[in-house]
């Protein structure tokens, strides 16, 4: 966005700044997979680390010393408390938002006017953490909150919820520590993040708020699940889990960092077992379709398009060969998105855990690969299937025959191929697969070129080559394959229909989406509602009547050791009996993931008290679906793809109406903490510029406070030594680092109306932007001013007036224009969410207004009307004191009358035969002889106009004034 345009900048001193961790801090809903980064970060980050090396950062890793954080936080304490209260905001905060609540201003009505077109604007509802709210979190909630204000004063029924996303990991990993029964826990940080919010003054739908952990909201979770079970899309399967024999327990693929787990750093191995997976792969090709509908982030589009990996190929059947070579029943089917090499196959690999291996292995070859598998075994997917990985492997000790050339080739065991894709097989191209080409090279294996490149050979080039061309050596007429001087687009179908034909393979969609693993071993989630029958093990669903199947009651919460989860201790819980025969059954023990109450909740919202119904179907028609949801960039894949696929099975057994559940989705950008300055040091103490620091070898830093450090050019030096250039950087917020900017502390003393106008300040929404606290203080004095031009300046002995200063005058063609701007540019910028630039405009309009002598009262209404999205609590203030007895709320939010919005005067050329000599101002509808008459009256024009005979003027309305003067005269005339 470009605020070139804007005199008031948000702003410009802010520093480029570092950017050197990207994941969000925020618990809202699921912590973001490590190896997952949102595409839209990194280029941001290729900028950041430019930025870094110009401030010399990348070398600062090797320092010697560091100041600690706590005496950075002892330095920030003794900053004097500077700010003096601009506004009686402490008063009229609390006041207003008493009003809303006690008159429940912001109810939506269970029985809206359906007439009225709706706007459902949702937050991607947090977990409710024990540090409580962040102020990242407000960044998202104060832009859809201003989203919501403005639909409902453009007459929108508007739908604005929140809730919690409140089982999770941490209270029962508190719990585990402290005996406090997670809902305790959960349920006092709920507490703690509802006032907080309520504090912020959002204009949120208290009474529809909703919470996973309530057994009222996921019966319905579980009645989901039931649903996917009788449709076969739940299902059990062993599936390997990363289990930690030291803490008894199966961890989730986040707590578990190179190979040991993230608590205790203790060994984890990769076990099978037992596990409910839900079949979102039925679902991979709509879930890619749909993708094109959707007004989303186009980074988020491509991740889930990555994610979900559509490849296109064939499977091929290889026949095993006996140690005398001849043919055996047993085949191995491998996986290919090359059909056009596969001449070129001069062995197979299996990963270590396919399926037949044991069934294949020679005698003497079975001690190594057992001792393979128990290696790799340990190792996690990324780790095995990096390109820059030292290849390993062993030799299965038997061949297979390529069926296209006849010849036997070897069959290997390598960890580069997972057992989890395609077939847990592939035909290995040494010549045309660059890890093939590294395996072969390493193990001696032959490399055979079947792909020539359009514009010559590079068979010597030592590497492999992967892109398309050619097909050379590659016909055998005995089994009737030729497809040599073909392109490889054309021999790869030729292949798949002599594979069809012959019955040794077949053409093939794959994914690399897998089915979702469902289960976790925990206490703190929702009761899988499945019994298993004791004679039988059979399993049967939980009656849909018996729901809510709730937690039991549970004293201890620490894992049983043996893998058997926490639930299997709540002996007469897990012991019942099958109602419809009568036999002893048990309870399933695993819960289900976090994933689970995220991935429905914003339909409950529609109708969060519905006993009988997940969600009543003239309701989910009317509020369906959400116009925008707004949340942090770590879940562009796997909560944006979990809710679409329960949604699209909801949409098939006709629950919802609509395919998709979100039309817009935004991320807000991550906010960073306050830059903080280093200096460098040498070891004598003295400082040394940044970028002379790295040829130091060793050297030491210190942290500089704000006040010392001023720009120069695109470097930050030393005020009072300015060669010493510093290293500016900021970090994500974390309690480690102590940076972390508490809101409550940010609303006690400049307001809420001041935070939230800061968080839309700071910046465009979707960037990641650095916190700074004179920016805070920047935004309040704008309101403090905005507060006196209406109300006037405190009395002398510092209380608040009463009333507003502003006249019943009718309003002059100028104050009109200023306010109409601003309305256009307001709504403009809200409608676009750069809310930034819409403050701007607000700023542009009270800078005007202090020029003026009177404030029209019909000005200044609108103009309260347009800030009242935005500072809603000064705003009703305002408003009430102008007269109006209700809330602004619903009050119609301005429009902008274009006739105030044209430019009213034209710059008008005026040319003395046919040369331009100057120009003249004048009113858009003006008259040739008005236009005429100024002309002869401007300094500059007058001395040729003026007493000189006039031929002819060519005058064209707004364009041109042409005056042709006589001939005779000018000759003996004066003009120059
Ligand atoms: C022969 C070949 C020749 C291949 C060539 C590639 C290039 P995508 O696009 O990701 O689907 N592959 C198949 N199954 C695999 C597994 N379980 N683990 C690791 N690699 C596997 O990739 C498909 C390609 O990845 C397949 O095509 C196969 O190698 C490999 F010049 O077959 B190809």
């Amino acid at each position: 966005m470009n605020l070139t345009h804007t005199k008031i900048q948000p702003f410009p001193h802010s520093p480029p700044l570092t950017h050197p961790t990207f994941l969000f801090s925020s618990r809202s809903l699921l912590p973001f997979p490590r190896n997952l980064k949102p595409a839209h970060v990194s280029p941001s980050f290729l900028y950041k680390k430019h930025t870094l090396l110009r401030y010399g950062c990348f070398g600062v890793s090797r320092s010697r010393t560091r100041s600690s954080i706590s005496e950075v936080k002892a330095e920030q304490k003794q900053k004097p408390l500077l700010v003096k209260r601009a506004y009686p905001f402490d008063e009229i905060e609390p006041k207003w938002q008493r009003y809303w609540e006690q008159n429940r201003t912001f109810r939506t009505p269970n029985d809206v006017d359906t007439s009225k077109p709706k706007f459902y604007v949702l937050d991607m509802f947090p977990y409710p953490s024990g540090a409580g709210l962040h102020v990242g979190h407000p960044l998202g909630y104060t832009a859809t909150d201003i989203l919501a204000r403005f639909k409902r004063m453009q007459g929108y029924n508007v739908l604005h919820p929140m809730g919690w996303d409140a089982f999770g990991l941490p209270a029962e990993q508190y719990a585990i520590e402290t005996g406090t029964h997670p809902k305790l826990t959960t349920l006092r940080n709920i507490n703690r993040f509802r006032s907080q919010l309520k504090s912020l003054g959002f204009s949120y739908d208290w009474e529809r708020e909703i919470s996973t952990i309530e057994p009222q909201y996921y019966k319905w979770t579980q009645w989901i699940f039931l649903q996917l079970l009788k449709r076969g899309l739940a299902y059990q399967a062993e599936v390997p889990v990363n289990w930690c024999p030291a803490l008894g327990t199966v961890l989730a693929n986040e707590e578990v960092v190179d190979g040991v787990s993230e608590r205790g750093g203790h060994p984890v191995i990769r076990k099978p077992m037992r596990q409910w997976m839900l079949k979102i792969t039925a679902y991979a090709d709509r879930l890619l379709e749909d993708l094109d509908e959707l007004d989303w982030p186009e980074s988020i589009k491509e991740m889930q398009k990555n994610w979900i990996g559509r490849s296109e190929g064939a499977e091929v059947e290889f026949c095993v060969l006996d140690s005398d070579g001849r043919e055996t029943d047993m085949k191995i089917t491998i996986y290919t998105t090359r059909p056009d090499t596969i001449f070129g196959a001069t062995y197979l690999v299996v990963a270590p855990e396919y399926t037949l291996l044991s069934s294949i292995v020679s005698t003497e070859q079975r001690e190594s690969v057992e001792e393979y598998q128990d290696i790799a075994s340990r190792k996690s997917d990324l780790e095995r299937t990096e390109l820059q990985k030292e290849k390993t492997g062993v030799f299965s000790g038997c061949c297979a025959k390529n069926p296209t050339s006849g010849e036997p080739i070897p069959v290997w065991v390598a960890d580069y191929v997972l057992g989890s894709y395609g077939t847990g097989a592939i035909m290995a191209v040494p010549a045309h697969d660059a890890r093939d080409h590294q395996f072969a090279s390493k193990f001696n294996i032959p490399i055979k070129w079947v792909v020539t490149p359009n514009n010559g050979s590079c068979f010597e080039s030592g590497k492999a080559y992967s892109g398309e061309g050619i097909i050379v050596n590659s016909s055998n007429l005995k089994v009737g394959l030729d497809i040599n001087g073909l392109s490889s687009k054309e021999a790869a179908y030729r292949v798949i229909e002599w594979a069809e034909k012959v019955g040794k393979g077949k053409k093939k969609v794959n994914y690399k989406l897998r089915d979702w693993l469902f289960a976790r071993q925990r206490y703190w989630g929702e009761p899988i509602p499945v019994i298993f029958l004791e004679d039988s093990g059979e399993s049967l669903p939980v009656l849909e009547s018996e729901l809510p199947l709730t937690l039991p009651e549970l004293d201890d919460f620490t894992p049983s050791g043996t893998g058997e989860p926490p639930l299997s201790k709540a002996v007469s819980w897990v012991k019942t009996i099958d109602p419809s025969s009568g036999k002893p059954a048990t309870r399933e023990t695993n819960t289900m993931p976090q994933w689970a109450g995220s991935c429905w909740y914003y339909l409950r919202f529609m109708d969060p008290k519905n006993s009988n119904e997940l969600v009543d179907k003239a309701k989910e028609k009317y509020w369906s679906p959400v116009d925008v949801y707004v949340g942090g960039a770590e879940h562009a894949v796997l909560h944006l793809l979990y809710s679409r696929f329960w949604h699209k099975v909801l949409y098939d057994i006709g629950v919802v109406s609509t395919k998709e559940p979100f039309k817009c989705v935004i991320n807000q950008g991550i906010i960073l903490g306050e830059v903080q300055y280093t200096a460098c040091k040498d070891t004598d103490g003295n400082y040394i510029s940044a970028d002379s620091a790295d040829d130091l070898g060793e050297y030491l830093q210190e942290n500089i406070s704000e006040e010392r450090v001023v720009k120069s050019g695109e470097f930050f030096v030393l005020k009072d030594s300015p060669n010493i250039r510093l290293i500016a950087r900021a970090h994500k917020m974390s309690k480690s680092r102590g940076n972390v900017v508490n809101p409550d502390d940010v609303v006690s003393e400049y307001g809420a109306d001041s935070l939230r106008l800061y968080e839309m300040f700071m910046g465009p929404f979707r960037d990641s932007k650095t916190w700074n606290t004179s920016g805070i203080e920047g935004v309040h004095r704008f309101l403090g001013r905005t507060w006196r031009l209406i109300v006037g300046s405190p009395l002398h002995h510092g209380a608040f007036k009463d009333g507003t200063l502003v006249t019943d005058e009718e309003p002059t063609m100028e104050q009109l224009r200023t306010l109409h701007k601003c309305i256009a540019k307001v709504t403009e910028e809200i409608e676009g969410t750069r809310f930034n630039t819409g403050i701007s405009a607000m700023m542009e309009f009270i800078n005007a207004a202090y020029k003026w002598d009177k404030q029209p009262k019909a000005i200044i209404e609108a103009f309260v009307l347009l800030l009242s999205p935005y500072a809603p609590h000064m705003a009703e203030e305002i408003w009430s004191r102008l007269g109006h007895p209700d809330s602004i709320a619903y009050e119609a939010f301005p429009k902008a009358d274009p006739a105030y919005l044209k430019e009213s005067t034209v710059v008008l050329p005026v040319q003395i035969n046919g040369k331009t000599r100057g120009t003249i101002q004048v009113e858009k509808g003006c008259s040739e002889e008005d236009a005429f008459t100024l002309a002869s009256q401007d300094e500059k024009l007058s001395k040729y106009l003026n007493g000189k005979p006039i031929k002819k003027r060519i005058f064209v309305p707004g364009k041109i004034l042409n005056v042709i003067l006589d001939r005779q005269n000018v000759k003996a005339g004066s003009i120059q």
